[in-house]
């Protein structure tokens, strides 16, 4: 029988002296429509490795769909600390749900609001807010993934429409995408984004089975065999590798405010079975080996809460530097995949099962940890940002 769930989240330097009361506010909003929503049937969704779609109607309402996107355009306007706010209260449930609103956030409604025309905007940010449209992001090839300005993907113009050749890999939510945004090389070797909706000829989407870490998200291919796509769906104003990676730099910045979500629900889950389990006649709670354990949870939780906190208030002013994302993103999956490996020990065996949340946070983890930019890419990214010196090639 599905528990209730009881979270609480963890403030132990106060930092909710830092948020507005509107923050507040779409705080609780996001962490009621989780518990009601999300934490009865999440479980059950990943272990039959199924994404819950009918979530979707309900993450519109909540704002989680480029929350940021002015409100012209379907988006709610929010500044930035209330965007990783959402981010970490869905990823609090599960890092797949999260997957899905930083997707269409910051993958596909960024692009077309930052690279778009206006009639590209009109036609695809309102129905995307709401759901209507669902979108993906492809840009990792099955043989460039942290290297993707080495992309094969291509188009060329042939009379009035372009023509588009290639393959993506480990795209979130392709399979059920109505529209992607696509990045590929034209003539000249440059990158460009178009939008490639479902249903054009020669465009697939099969999806990737036998994951065993963000079960309850759906990942696939994008196959693009001779798809006619037409003039008006290329993105005018994205030339180069600079151009997604300026969308991952909004999808980074969630995912450090996310990851820091499935840490608190962890940690959560510890400090509470630690209290009621007794082993040797007392609780687990007060042998010093598993304060210790709960003592470097809350620690390394609140650190990462103070980085992203500041990280928000430097990207609201738009201040923040793609390798101080970096820093955070690395920081916070990293954060959180030790908490989960700690957390999973203490609850012993009941810790391997789906009784508890641990176990599938963990598993998500290690896909968090890998995409958008491995761990090792971001210390890259750092290192060159210090020294001057790249280290990559
Ligand atoms: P490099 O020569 O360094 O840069 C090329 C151009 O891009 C500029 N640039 C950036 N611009 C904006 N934001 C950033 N973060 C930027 N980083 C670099 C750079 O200034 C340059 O501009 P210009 O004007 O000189 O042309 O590029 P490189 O080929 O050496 O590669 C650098 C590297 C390794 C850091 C980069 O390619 C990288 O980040 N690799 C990791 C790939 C990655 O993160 N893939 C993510 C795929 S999407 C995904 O995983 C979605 S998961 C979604 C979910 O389910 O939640
Ligand atoms: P590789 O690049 O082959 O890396 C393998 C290993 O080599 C890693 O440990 C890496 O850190 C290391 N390495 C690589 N280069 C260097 C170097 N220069 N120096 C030191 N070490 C290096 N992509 C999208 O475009 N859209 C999506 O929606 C999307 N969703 C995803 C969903 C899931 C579940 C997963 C698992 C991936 C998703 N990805 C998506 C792809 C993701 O971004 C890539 O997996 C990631 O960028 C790493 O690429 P790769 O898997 O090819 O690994």
């Amino acid at each position: 029988m599905a528990k209730t769930d009881q979270f609480e989240s963890p403030d132990y330097y106060l930092l909710d002296e830092l948020l507005t009361d509107e923050h507040k506010l779409i705080r609780s909003t996001v962490r009621e429509w989780v518990k009601k929503e999300v934490s009865p049937i999440i479980e059950d969704y990943a272990q039959r490795a199924e994404f819950p779609k009918h979530l979707l109607k309900g993450l519109a309402e909540i704002g989680a769909f480029g929350p940021t996107i002015p409100e012209q355009y379907g988006g709610l306007g929010l500044d930035y600390t209330a965007y990783g706010i959402i981010m970490q209260e869905i990823e609090r449930g599960d890092s797949g749900i999260r997957s899905t609103a930083s997707v269409q956030g910051s993958l596909v409604m960024y692009p077309i609001y930052t690279y778009g025309s206006e009639e590209q905007k009109v036609k695809y940010l309102p129905k995307l807010a709401t759901g209507e449209l669902m979108g993906c992001f492809g840009l990792t090839e099955p043989d460039h993934g942290s290297d993707p300005g080495g992309m094969t993907t291509n188009f060329k113009e042939e009379g009035d429409h372009y023509l588009l050749n290639g393959a993506k890999m480990w795209i979130s939510n392709a399979p059920f995408a109505d529209i992607a945004i696509v990045w590929a090389k034209n003539p000249e070797g440059k990158i460009q984004g178009l939008i490639v909706e479902r249903g054009m000829e020669g465009f697939s989407t099969p999806e990737t089975h036998n994951k065993w870490s963000l079960r309850a998200s759906s990942t696939g291919e994008l196959v693009f065999d001779n798809v006619k796509v037409p003039k008006e769906n290329l993105l005018p104003n994205a030339i180069g590798l600079k151009g997604p990676l300026g969308c991952l730099n909004q999808a980074r910045y969630g995912i450090a405010w996310g990851a820091i979500g499935a840490a608190m629900d962890c940690y959560d889950t510890a400090l509470n079975y630690a209290k009621e389990r007794k082993q040797f006649g007392k609780p687990i709670a007060a042998f010093q080996l598993q304060q210790k354990k709960l003592a470097e949870m809350i620690t390394e939780i609140t650190k990462a809460q103070l980085l992203v906190w500041r990280l928000g208030v430097l990207k609201s002013d738009n201040r923040a530097t793609p390798a101080q994302i970096s820093m955070a993103k690395r920081n916070s999956v990293a954060m959180a995949l030790n908490v989960a490996r700690e957390a999973r020990q203490m609850l012993g065996g009941m810790g391997i099962t789906g009784e508890y949340p641990i176990m599938r946070h963990m598993m998500n983890l290690e896909s968090v940890v890998t995409y958008e930019g491995t761990h090792d890419i971001h210390l890259l990214i750092t290192g060159m940002d210090i020294t001057g010196e790249e280290a990559f090639k």
